[in-house]
């Protein structure tokens, strides 16, 4: 009696270790199938990551502050052309966009600063073809690059 008994709750263990390595399988294949579609989409809205590239289209680009970072660090402008920037600040922390000579260099434009829920609107004078800097005065590592071209 007790034997039988051990047996079949040895069975019943055994049944469900083999359930858990399915549902574990199972879950894994999901994890698999489902990394391609999340990184598919290039290019667009990676919230606070760095690497975008915002390109300037009828004069102007929009830019977006978010957890102390830009949406973009890169901006693409057309050579002999004066364009605009909006900048979008969604982040808890105040943000500005400046843009330099180069890094160190000297200011080609300041943005003002604005808070959280705000917008503001710089306007860049016609550049040489070339590469310019950009960054935020109040978190100098928020930076890229203008690429005028
Ligand atoms: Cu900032």
């Amino acid at each position: 009696m007790n034997l039988r008994f051990f047996g079949l709750r040895r069975a019943a263990a055994i049944g469900l270790t083999t359930l858990l390595a399915f549902a574990l399988v199972a879950c894994s294949s999901d994890d698999g199938s489902s990394t391609p579609a999340s990184e598919a989409p290039a290019g667009s809205q990676a919230a606070g990551g760095n690497g975008g590239t915002a390109t300037v289209s009828n004069g102007e680009v929009t830019i977006t502050a978010a957890d102390l970072a830009f949406d973009a660090s890169t901006i693409e402008a057309p050579a002999g052309e004066a364009f605009t920037i909006t900048l979008v600040n969604n982040d808890s922390a105040p943000h500005n966009i400046s843009i330099f000579t180069e890094k160190d260099g000297d200011a080609i434009v300041q943005g003002e600063v604005i808070n959280q829920g705000e917008t503001v609107t710089i306007e860049v004078p016609a550049q040489e073809a070339g590469e310019y800097y950009f960054h935020c005065d109040v978190h100098p590592d928020m930076s890229g690059t203008v690429v005028v071209g």
